[in-house]
């Protein structure tokens, strides 16, 4: 008997989203189970008791937490076109991507939106060395993962697509030009057209009041992760 799938999430988080794109790619039917993260359930401090928090997968009785685990752990449990490609070396890759936009870019392009003065322009140009480095990458192909949408898009795309576009909103500061990336523009359009990724990306209108409700909390979790990236330059 195939085990029940469950995601536990909450609405407006880039991470569960990329929890749901690699199931729904998959085709594993799922439950989402969506959290008050102001409130937080037993069932989500039970299951990553760490970091309280989403999204954590459910597969069976076996909780996996943190998002980019997730993924490869959706790609290793079901069958269906892979997120990460066959070949050692080409999954190394990816993996190295996708571990450069959790620790380098999105957290420089997050971070500006929400510091300011003499460290917001630090973290602007961190952010600028950061996302023509994307740029680079993707003048030679369509995706990271090639033709197809992996593991490396769907840790990238998963923020600077849909989400990048709100959170400047919110914040009132560009980040990201689209004249001046074309290529992540490309990409940008190419991700989210994608069906699949399409019937998970939530209503723009609704997460730009989200992220207007929780900017003070945006604020108050740049400050506590600025020291953590400055150590880490
Ligand atoms: N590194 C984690 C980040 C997850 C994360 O920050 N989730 C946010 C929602 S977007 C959350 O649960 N926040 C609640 C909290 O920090 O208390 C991942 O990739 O899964």
């Amino acid at each position: 008997m195939t085990e029940p799938v469950k995601l536990i999430g909450a609405f407006g988080s880039p991470f569960v989203h990329r929890a749901e794109v690699a199931l729904r790619l998959k085709g594993v039917a799922y439950e989402l189970i969506t959290e008050d993260l102001s409130n937080k359930s037993e069932l989500l401090l039970r299951h990553n008791p760490v970091h309280h928090r989403v999204p954590v997968l459910l597969h069976g009785d076996k909780p996996i937490c943190e998002s980019l685990v997730i993924l490869e752990y959706i790609d290793e449990a079901f069958d269906g076109p892979p997120l990460l490609p066959a070949d050692p070396g080409e999954r190394a890759e990816a993996r190295f991507w996708a571990k450069f936009f959790a620790e380098k870019c999105l957290m420089s392009v997050w971070l500006a939106l929400w510091t300011e003065g003499e460290t917001r322009k630090l973290l602007m140009e961190d952010a600028k060395e950061h996302l023509v480095i994307v740029e680079t990458q993707l003048k030679e192909k369509r995706f990271f993962g090639g033709a197809a949408i992996g593991l490396a898009d769907i840790a990238g795309a998963s923020v600077l697509s849909h989400w990048a576009g709100v959170l400047q909103e919110v914040a009132g500061i560009t980040v990201m030009n689209d004249d001046e990336y074309p290529a992540i523009h490309r990409w940008m359009e190419d991700y989210n057209a994608d069906e699949v990724v399409m019937e998970c990306l939530p209503d723009r209108e609704q997460l730009v009041s989200h992220f207007t409700a929780i900017r003070g909390k945006c604020i108050t979790a740049g400050k506590s992760m600025l020291p953590n990236y400055l150590a880490s330059k």
